[in-house]
């Protein structure tokens, strides 16, 4: 009795051992195809008042965005993607409209914020498409009344080749 219920347990230990192996192919080939869509990674920095070092171009698809604000203001990373028919110049000084509104942009792709000298705790992830212009800004103010960052310099541009 004593030795049929050990058998039992055998019996189960070599069926969770079989489990266990079945299950292991699939788990270790996960991150082979994660890593086959691996986006690219960019990492954006903030000054107090301009975006550092920003490249002009950069490759079409999956992209994860970082922020960094070496600065000593809070400073946001926001990403629209620009209407075909807008000039990105338009947008680089003096009057410029709103770089979120529908005449200008097509979407908001979305922001990150950092307060000085930290990073944003997240990434912005952007499955960026060929041929287009992306617009990168600040909006942030000092004071109520002062003026925009994007006004101080801290506005750019890339294209998605
Ligand atoms: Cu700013």
């Amino acid at each position: 009795m004593l030795r049929a219920s050990r058998r039992a347990a055998a019996s189960v230990a070599i069926a969770l051992v079989l489990v266990t192996t079945a299950l292991a192919p699939g788990r270790a080939q996960r991150p082979t195809a994660l890593s086959a869509a691996e986006p690219a990674r960019v990492a954006v920095i903030g000054a107090d008042y301009a975006f550092v070092q920003l490249r002009t171009t950069l490759d079409a698809g999956p992209t994860l965005f970082a922020f960094e604000n070496r600065g000593a203001k809070r400073h946001e990373m926001s990403i629209v993607l620009l209407r075909p028919d807008v000039a990105v110049e338009s947008l680089l000084t003096g009057d410029r409209p709103s770089v979120s509104s529908r005449a200008v942009s097509d979407s908001i792709i979305g922001l990150l914020l950092a307060r000085p000298g930290e990073r944003s705790g997240g990434q912005l992830y952007v499955n960026l498409v060929v041929g287009r212009t992306y617009v990168v800004i600040c909006t942030l103010r000092d004071t109520p009344d002062a003026h925009q960052h994007a006004d101080l310099g801290m506005v750019g541009s890339f294209r998605v080749r």
